[in-house]
């Protein structure tokens, strides 16, 4: 078999690159471990900033997002039982984000590819990547029990934190940069209309909540925990009567309840994976890096690596000109890096930590009441949070 680009991973990573390439005429086949089903199964990201919203209209798979997703202008800070808006539009000169779950816009990327019937291997187990250090790159995997092989020009590694292809770089061509934080947030989804009609980000005395939503008849809330807790042990009672401990009167008394459809512990970390470019194979998405969620940006980084990927590739087939191709790794990780540091940031004024004395929760309480009184400092969260512009920093030379 032979393509010319092989598509490792059927997250929102690949299936994206797959259809932007699809759309440019670019041959592509996904090869993913799990089965479709399995893939939708995994609740996760919530916000999508507007260049990730751009993409999926120019991958043609916009209509539905657009008619059901819900447009934020503002989310809430709750700090010391007060809260405070984040205007994003009026802070931002009219940016917004939209709320429209991880889990609708992969089948739509998936319907997508399945209507144009799109060559796509699921359940793939033995994937292996290997000659990407020559003009012929290979993949290999199996599938119902058959091996198969695919020729390639260039491979995609869209394949996650626990894929084949970063592990198959070489170990002295690659630098990775870990932070693991001591807490995880524990995930309720509940078919129960969300306690406002934005989100609130919460920093309490019992640790972080969020309180996040997937429509206007379903909700998704997180609790900061120990990461010596077992999901297991945490009944859905248990789970909301903590959240109303960090919750402030108002939201309390507008708090509904209801069984779980789904409740889940992730580990959070930042994760930075340099170069993203290994001869012939690239990686994109979490494949590359990591970020806690606190600042919404996984989903949305993954969308902007594939941005790049494809405008190379798009480029490379076009004209015959590598320069995007050679430009992507340096490209990709100066936008990383700032939405690392966001997150990063995010996530240590918003969180409790086991190892941080009374003067440390004073820093942070200082830190907190300085941005929410300040123009600047409120400007400050609010253009990380919406995304910075794709050309930051490129007057300085360093876009
Ligand atoms: P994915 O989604 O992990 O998909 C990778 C795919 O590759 C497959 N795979 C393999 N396939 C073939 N061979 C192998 N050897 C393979 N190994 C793995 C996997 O089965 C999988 O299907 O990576 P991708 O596509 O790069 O997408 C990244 C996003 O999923 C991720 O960044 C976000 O979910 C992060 N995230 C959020 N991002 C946002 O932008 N906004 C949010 O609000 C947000 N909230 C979140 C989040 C992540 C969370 N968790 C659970 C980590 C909230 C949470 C709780
Ligand atoms: C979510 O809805 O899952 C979500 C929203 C905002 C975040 C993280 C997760 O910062």
């Amino acid at each position: 078999m032979r393509t010319q680009v092989a598509i490792i991973g059927a997250g929102p990573s690949g299936l994206l690159l797959g259809q932007l390439l699809a759309s440019a005429g670019i041959a592509n086949v996904i090869i993913e471990r799990q089965n479709g089903e399995h893939v939708l199964s995994r609740i996760r990201a919530g916000i999508l900033e507007q260049v990730c919203i751009d993409l999926l209209d120019e991958a043609g798979v916009g209509a539905r997002m657009h008619r059901e997703g819900l447009v934020h202008q503002g989310f809430d800070l709750l700090v010391g039982g007060e809260r405070h808006r984040i205007d994003l539009h009026g802070l931002t000169g009219g940016k917004t984000v939209m709320v429209y779950g991880q889990t609708e816009l992969t089948r739509d990327l998936m319907d997508a590819r399945a209507a144009q019937n799109l060559p796509t291997f699921y359940e793939a187990s033995e994937v292996q990547v290997s000659d990407f250090d020559t003009a012929q790159p290979r993949v290999r995997w199996r599938c119902g029990g058959q091996a198969h092989e695919l020729r390639c020009d260039f491979i995609a590694g869209c394949d996650g934190f626990h894929g084949v292809c970063r592990a198959s770089a070489p170990r002295g061509a690659i630098r990775e940069y870990e932070k693991v934080y001591p807490f995880g947030w524990l995930g309720l989804l509940a078919d129960t209309p969300p306690v406002h009609h934005e989100l609130i980000y919460v920093n309490s005395p019992r640790g972080f909540a969020l309180c996040s939503q997937r429509s206007t008849t379903r909700s998704r809330y997180y609790l900061q925990v120990p990461l010596t807790e077992r999901v297991e042990d945490w009944t859905d009672e248990a789970f909301w009567q903590e959240l109303r401990l960090r919750l402030d009167g108002p939201a309390r008394e507008h708090l509904v309840t209801g069984p779980s459809i789904e409740k889940s512990i992730a580990p959070l970390r930042s994760f930075v994976t340099e170069p993203m470019r290994f001869g012939r194979m690239f990686l994109a998405g979490d494949a590359a890096h990591i970020v806690p969620p606190t600042g919404a940006k996984g989903l949305n980084l993954a969308a902007t690596d594939v941005k790049y990927l494809f405008n190379a590739l798009r480029e490379y087939y076009a004209e015959g000109s590598e320069a995007g191709l050679d430009a992507y790794s340096e490209r990709a990780l100066a936008r990383v890096w700032r939405a690392e540091r966001f997150s990063w940031w995010f996530t240590q004024l918003m969180h409790r930590f086991p190892d941080d004395g009374p003067i440390v929760e004073k820093f942070q309480r200082a830190e907190l009441d300085y941005l929410l009184h300040s123009e600047a400092g409120l400007r400050t969260i609010a253009e990380n949070y919406v995304g910075l512009p794709l050309d930051f920093g490129a007057h300085a030379g360093r876009g």
